[in-house]
């Protein structure tokens, strides 16, 4: 019997949120997750980058996060038929990475920043950011479509998901 994926992260949605969905998405059942407050008590060489997230699955250790969901989206048959689906699935995820990494920053910048920084943040999630997923939602619409009729499910819906 094949082990189940160990997922360890902190106790938050954060970096992990979308490898949660993708491995949903799949029919994976994973073992209980490990939410570490100080994870470089990890066992030595768990983590290249001394950061989570970790996905252990089929004896690899696996960090960074787009490294996580490319190989569960390829193992699970979720990463397009070609290298055109392919394009457009990194397309839509190199973008939902950029908003993620902005609201992030958000945690770490000065109180006094905060609210004008939250602004702009919102100001670019609506006029860029929405905009640009609803113009694609079509082409994603039509690739989800196509995909039940295939059996298959695109990275980019199941990244996207959580965010809208
Ligand atoms: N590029 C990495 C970034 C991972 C990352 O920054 N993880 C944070 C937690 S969300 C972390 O471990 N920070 C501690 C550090 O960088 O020292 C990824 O996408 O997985």
């Amino acid at each position: 019997m094949t082990e189940k994926p160990k997922l360890h992260y902190l106790n938050a949605r954060g970096r992990m949120e979308s490898t949660r969905w993708l491995l949903a998405a799949a029919g994976v059942e994973v073992g209980p997750e490990l939410r570490h407050l100080k994870w470089n008590l990890l066992p030595d060489g768990s983590l290249l980058f001394q950061q989570v997230p970790i996905v252990e699955i089929d004896g690899m250790k696996l960090v960074q996060t787009r490294a996580i969901l490319n190989y569960i989206a390829s193992k699970y048959n979720l990463y397009g038929k070609d290298i055109k689906e392919r394009a457009l699935i990194d397309m839509y995820t190199e973008g939902i990475v950029d908003l993620t990494e902005m609201v992030f920053l958000l945690i770490t910048c000065q109180p006094e920043e905060r609210d004008a920084k939250t602004a702009l943040v919102k100001e670019k999630i609506q006029n860029r950011y929405f905009p640009a997923f609803e113009k694609v939602s079509e082409t994603v619409h039509a690739l989800t479509l196509k995909a039940f009729y295939e059996n298959r499910l695109g990275e980019a819906i199941v990244s996207l998901t959580p965010k809208l």
